[in-house]
Order: C-alpha cells, then structure tokens, then sequence
C-alpha cells in the first residue's frame, strides 16, 4: 500500500511493527497535524463502523486505539509549538463512567500548543473533582469530553451540579465527543445552564471557543 493508505490500515489493524518508520517518513510529505487528521483520524473512523456493526470485537478495538495513541505520542513533539501557557487556563476530562480519551487528548495538545495551560485529569472524572480542580486552577473554562450515549447524559447532570453550586457564571463549559450533536448542546443543554455552554466539533473548534472565552 502506498504510504498514508499504509498508515490508515495500522490503525485499523492495530499494527504497531514499523510504525515509527512510516510516521517519520510521512512527515517529510506534510506536517503531523494533517498526518492526524486526514490519515489516523479517517482509520479510527473505519474502525468505528466495524466495532458499530459487529464486524470487529473489542480487544481489537482496544489494539486500535493503541496504535493511534502511540501514533499521536510519536507525532507531538513535532508540532508547531506556542507553549507559554500565559492565554488561560481550561481544566479538561472525560466525564464519568467513560474511558475514551484520544479525542480528548487531541484537544490537551491542540490547546496547549496554542498557548493555553491545560489541566489534563483523564478519564472517567466525576464533576466534583473536575470542579476542585477548576477552582484551584482558577481554571477559565471546564472541558468535558464524552462519546458514550449515556455521557450526554452525565454531561446534563454535571451542568446542573455546577448550577447548583453557584459557580456557573465562573466557568464557561466546552463539551465534545461523538454522541453529542450541536443542537442538544446549543438548544437544550445551554437553556439549563446558567453559565455560558458551548459545543465543539473537534480540537480545533475547541481551540477557536477558548479564544473567543478569553477575548
Ligand atoms: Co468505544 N465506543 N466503547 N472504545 N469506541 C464508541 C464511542 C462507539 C460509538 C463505538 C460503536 O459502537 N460504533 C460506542 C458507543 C455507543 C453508544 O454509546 N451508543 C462505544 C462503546 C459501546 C464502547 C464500550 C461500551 C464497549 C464495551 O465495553 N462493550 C466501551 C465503553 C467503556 C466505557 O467508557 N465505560 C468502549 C471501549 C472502547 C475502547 C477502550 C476499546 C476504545 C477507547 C480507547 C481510548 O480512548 N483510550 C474505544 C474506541 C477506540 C472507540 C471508537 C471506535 C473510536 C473513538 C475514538 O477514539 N475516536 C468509538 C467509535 C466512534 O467514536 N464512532 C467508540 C477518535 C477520536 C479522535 O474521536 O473522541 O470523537 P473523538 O474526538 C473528536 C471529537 O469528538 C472532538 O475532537 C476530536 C477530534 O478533533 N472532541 C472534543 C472530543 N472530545 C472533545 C472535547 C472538547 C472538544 C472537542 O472540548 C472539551
């Protein structure tokens, strides 16, 4: 296979073994972000219509997700880089009860090579410790990424929480993940909060929201 085929087919088999090799001579063609968009990005895709209709199982899944992770890790350091920090500060996790995180890390990278201090706390966060974070970073905006059906739900619960403890207006919410749409964001999701509540598509949407935040 030629070259950016051969890197969509790694992520979709799981095939780490020359890896390295194809990302370093893939960045001499275009720079590594494109490399993650257009190439890992389009493979983690497929596999998600085959884990959906039940032509690939778990474990492989798993081994997926793996390679792209490695994939992303290798690719990083290469990137373009304003890391002063000195823009804001947003305080990200995947809500409870959900482990997916390379979207969500994709986001930590994007943000914080754009000149953000990003409070990465992984997965599976319930809302209080996302918000003693928040606070103790004085964070600018909580981020919550989730791609489960059932983390929109949990989304729902966490901005009512944050509703409940009065500190809504102190913190601008960004929310991101494969189950959500914008429109259960913008049209139900932002009646009930009495912040401010935004939906990003990707980490690069999340980026932009930051901006205008911090404008
Ligand atoms: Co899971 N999984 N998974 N999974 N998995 C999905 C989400 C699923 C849609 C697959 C499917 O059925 N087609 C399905 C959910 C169905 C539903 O809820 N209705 C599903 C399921 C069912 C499950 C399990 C329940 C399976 C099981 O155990 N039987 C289980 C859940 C466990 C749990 O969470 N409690 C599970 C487990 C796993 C693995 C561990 C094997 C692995 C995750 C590994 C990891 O993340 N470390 C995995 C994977 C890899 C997937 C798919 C195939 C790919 C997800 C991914 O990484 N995509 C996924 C299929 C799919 O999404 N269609 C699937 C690439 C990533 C870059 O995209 O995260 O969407 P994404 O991020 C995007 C945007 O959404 C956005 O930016 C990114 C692009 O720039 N974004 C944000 C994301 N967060 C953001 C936050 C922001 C801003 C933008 O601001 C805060």
């Amino acid at each position: 296979l030629p070259l950016f085929e051969r890197l969509e087919r790694r992520i979709v088999d799981g095939e780490r073994n020359g890896l390295e090799a194809d990302l370093a001579a893939a960045m001499a063609e275009k720079p590594p972000l494109e490399i993650i968009n257009e190439n890992l990005l389009a493979g983690m895709k497929v596999v998600g219509e085959l884990f959906g209709s039940g032509q690939m199982q778990l474990p492989f899944v798993l081994q997926s997700a793996e390679v792209m992770k490695a994939a992303v890790a290798y690719l990083e350091p290469h990137m373009a880089k304003d890391s002063a920090g000195g823009k804001g500060t947003l305080v990200l996790a995947t809500v409870k009860g959900d482990v997916h995180d390379i979207g969500k890390n994709l986001v930590d990278i994007i943000v914080s090579n754009n000149g953000y201090n990003v409070v990465n706390l992984g997965i599976k966060q319930p809302i209080g410790t996302i918000l003693d974070s928040a606070r103790q970073h004085g964070a600018d905006a909580i981020g919550m990424s989730g791609l489960l059906v059932k983390s929109t739900v949990i989304m729902k619960e966490n901005l009512a929480e944050i509703n409940a403890r009065g500190v809504a207006e102190e913190f601008p919410v960004l929310l991101g993940g494969a189950a959500l749409t914008r429109s259960y964001v913008e049209s139900d999701l932002d009646g009930l909060y009495e912040g401010e509540v935004r939906y990003a598509r990707d980490a690069f949407e999340g980026l932009r929201l930051m901006d205008s935040i911090m404008a």
